[in-house]
């Protein structure tokens, strides 16, 4: 925590001082210099997609504003921006400092969050299945969606069966690995929850548990092992959720927080490398679970030893992915 809090705020003093030089040598040459605009928030005033992004609420570097749902989005975003750059040296989404906007109150009591292609989406809950201003209160959920914005820029998974599955499970590690890296948490204090605290109560506990899929709220469908694979048809029934992607992810998410409590430590280290070297380097848009298998378990021999090598491949062997 201690380690990790201080590189922190060292390469926050080296982001502001570098920002200044730019600026003053900007002015030193006679350019004009754009500023920096790593994040913005709207509010969509409740009145959906047509009004996207909505109205401007908070720039980058801009001061707290009264809605706390604005706050969310911008200190989630930029938490999310940070770990990527200080982890992974990855600078915003697309590598290149792409503005990260969201936009918060979409729709009317709409219980959802998404990545548009183009930007992150808040609905404020229903208070039936969300509690009312739930979605933007948890790190792992915004982080989640931004995540969905570098898979399709990178691996470009597509969004049905395994490789939707796959995408989903991306966006649900480094979710959690922007959480506990927030938190300062290791891999063994990590709760593994998504959406923990967001659901009603009496609905249940987080959206998705990692650790021990099917168990976060009553009526979980999400299988930890590939005995328990749903197989379902890529078709246009909401229930069928593309070939079962939110429901399937169960079984790489369990391979991933069982790989990063093997390897012990803080799970962005060495996990967290791993499966985004395999994300970003070695994943096409059809990848299937065991060629995301074989890639981690690849790159924990070539990035580390073969220790970690034969971790991640108990992990695979574990949610019956590879034997
Ligand atoms: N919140 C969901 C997700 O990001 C929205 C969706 O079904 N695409 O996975
Ligand atoms: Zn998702």
């Amino acid at each position: 925590l201690a380690t990790s809090a201080a590189i922190r705020s060292q390469r926050a003093v080296m982001g502001r001082i570098n920002r200044q030089l730019r600026l003053n040598i900007g002015q030193m040459i006679g350019f004009a210099v754009t500023p920096e605009r790593r994040l913005t928030v709207y509010d969509n005033q409740h009145q959906g997609r047509t009004f996207l992004p909505g109205v401007q609420m908070r720039g980058w570097e801009e001061p707290p504003v009264k809605d706390e749902a604005v706050n969310q989005a911008y200190d989630g975003s930029n938490a999310t921006y940070e770990f990527y750059r200080d982890i992974f040296d990855r600078n915003s989404l697309d590598g290149a400092g792409l503005e990260l906007i969201s936009s918060v109150h979409y729709g009317v009591a709409f219980d959802n969050a998404f990545w548009d292609g183009a930007q992150m989406v808040y609905g404020d809950g229903s208070g039936r299945i969300f509690q009312i201003g739930g979605l933007t209160r948890s790190l792992d959920v915004i982080a989640h969606e931004l995540t969905h914005g570098i898979t399709e820029l990178t691996a470009g998974l597509i969004y049905s069966k395994q490789p939707g599955a796959l995408n989903e499970s991306f966006s649900d590690v480094f979710g959690s690995l922007v959480k506990q890296y927030s938190l300062g948490q290791s891999a063994a204090d990590a709760d593994w929850l998504i959406g923990g605290g967001i659901l009603l109560p009496a609905l249940g506990t987080a959206l998705r548990s990692m650790l021990h899929p099917g168990t976060a709220y009553s009526g979980d469908r999400q299988p930890g092992h590939m005995d328990n694979y749903v197989d379902l048809p890529d078709d246009n029934d909401p229930r069928n959720d593309n070939g079962g992607v939110h429901i399937n992810s169960g079984i790489p998410n369990r391979a991933f927080a069982l790989a990063a409590l093997a390897l012990g430590g803080n799970a962005w280290d060495k996990a967290g490398r791993i499966w985004y070297q395999a994300l970003t380097t070695r994943l096409r848009p059809n990848s299937q679970f065991k060629e995301a298998a074989q890639a981690t378990v690849d790159l924990a021999g070539t990035l580390f030893s073969s220790s970690e090598r034969d971790a991640v491949h108990g992990a695979w062997k574990e949610v019956g992915v590879l034997s």
